[in-house]
């Protein structure tokens, strides 16, 4: 087995244009990535490919000029912008002396830094695992007995002599565990439906401001901060309203562009969780240059999620930097498309969440149902769906209830327990506008 060169702090990060797309890549996210990880940066080297090198991606003139730059700054790590696969990962290393990496390894270190959760743990290793074992090629391994260095964070340094079977083991086992986690959440997500609880979920590009809008929305104590990744589980807390119904918001993993497949895919439950919300923030960082690239880039994801039916609000934020005012645009039926806003003004936040409450209520049916003594078992299924806000026995002895739930869902009750439409009142129509 060879010893591949250690990791460390210090990067040059090789920005790799090809063909024509030069305008596709982007050094600064690059750069924010690797700071992200915790590394130094200590160099940059640009090279605009025309031709593919297969064996080292990179011509032998660039690789010079590699070399010159690791020796002059001290390198101890390249982290190249393109994929690379693992032969020409080890063939480069083998000339340059130095450890590489490419930006979807980075990605998964910075998530392997950032996982808390047991299981964003879970997922992390299983993403890395996944990633690893395409790569174990013989005379070759990733599976490093030296702790510590960027890119070397995770399952790697736990196993020693580990071959092909251990790994397809292991991410046997992480599945299993990952199911038992994931039955769970469809659990608790049943009984958010039976409570008629709306859930919202936060999604967005990672950085754009959604931990933060989250903490101001709840009041709640989400980390926040300059980095990508800040938040890698979903966080969910209430909030609740005067009108005293019950929001649930969903702070969630940020996306980036060519997010590693591994991580999508072992993500994905997590993210499944959009799937079962009623609305979506969409959070934009408006003084982004790429902002418009980045809305288009979370719009495939959600398609991918099978989330893009659900109604969504465009949050434009971070409008103090860009000096804009506050905004709404409305629907032709009076309901919020988009908003601007600074999560940072109180106000701001004031309005966007009348926006949000006036979005679900449209989803909820909030009125008076009449029952008779003889409809008892209709009256506790009512309960048992805990939709039942206050009852009064009138006179006839029969019961009038008042009733806040999912519109579909009081839709089928009416349908299936035969309801008299004539006893239904709906007090959401007299209120709306
Ligand atoms: N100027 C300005 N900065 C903001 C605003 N909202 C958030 N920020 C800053 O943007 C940075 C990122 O905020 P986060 O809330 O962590 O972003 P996030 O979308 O949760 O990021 P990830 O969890 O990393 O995907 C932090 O430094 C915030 O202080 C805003 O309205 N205006
Ligand atoms: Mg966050």
């Amino acid at each position: 087995m060879l010893e591949r060169p250690k990791s460390g702090e210090r990067v040059v990060l090789l920005h790799i244009y090809k063909g024509r797309d030069r305008h596709l890549t982007n050094n600064e996210e690059l750069y924010q990535l690797a700071i992200s990880a915790g590394a130094e940066v200590v160099g940059e080297v640009f090279i605009h490919l025309r031709s593919l090198n297969p064996r080292y991606l990179i011509g032998k003139g660039k690789i010079q000029e590699l070399r010159q730059k690791i020796q002059d700054t001290q390198a101890e790590i390249i982290i190249s912008s393109a994929p690379l696969n693992s032969s020409q990962e080890r063939n480069l290393e083998r000339e340059l002396k130095c450890r590489m990496l490419d930006r979807s390894e980075l990605i998964l270190d910075i998530f392997s830094q950032r996982a808390r959760s047991f299981e964003g743990k879970l997922q992390v290793e299983l993403a890395q695992l996944r990633h690893l074992s395409t790569r174990l090629v013989r005379g070759w391994t990733h599976l490093e007995r030296q702790k510590g260095g960027i890119g070397l964070r995770g399952p790697g340094e736990k196993q020693l002599e580990t071959d092909r079977r251990l790994v397809n083991n292991r991410i046997k086992q992480l599945k299993q565990q990952l199911r038992q986690v994931d039955k769970r959440r469809s659990m608790s997500r049943m009984n958010r439906i039976r409570s008629e609880t709306s859930t919202v979920a936060i999604v967005g590009y990672t950085n754009a401001g959604k931990s933060t809008l989250f903490n101001k929305l709840t009041r709640a104590n989400a980390v926040t901060a300059d980095q990508l990744f800040a938040t890698l589980d979903t966080t969910m807390r209430r909030l609740k309203t005067k009108k005293n119904n019950t929001i649930i918001f969903a702070d969630t993993v940020g996306f980036i562009n060519d997010l590693p497949h591994e991580l999508i895919a072992a993500f994905r439950s997590t993210l499944e969780e959009i799937k079962y919300s009623e609305l979506i923030l969409h959070i934009i960082d408006a003084s982004d240059k790429d902002y418009w690239q980045h809305l288009r880039y979370v719009n495939s994801v959600l398609r991918l999620l099978d989330a893009d039916k659900i109604p969504q609000i465009r949050v434009y934020n971070k409008i103090d930097k860009i000096n804009r005012n506050f905004g709404l645009a409305k629907n032709s039926n009076g309901q919020t498309r988009a908003a601007w806003i600074s999560a940072f003004q109180p106000d701001d936040i004031r309005l966007l969440t009348e926006a949000i409450q006036h979005k679900l209520q449209r989803r909820l049916f909030n009125g008076t149902i009449n029952l008779k003594q003889s409809q008892g078992r209709q009256r506790a299924h009512l309960f048992d769906l805990g939709a039942v806000v206050s009852e009064n026995i009138l006179t006839d002895g029969s019961w009038l209830l008042e009733i806040k739930m999912n519109k579909n869902e009081f839709r089928r009750f009416v349908r299936k327990e035969k309801i008299d439409e004539d006893t239904i009142k709906q007090a959401s129509l007299l209120m709306a506008s």
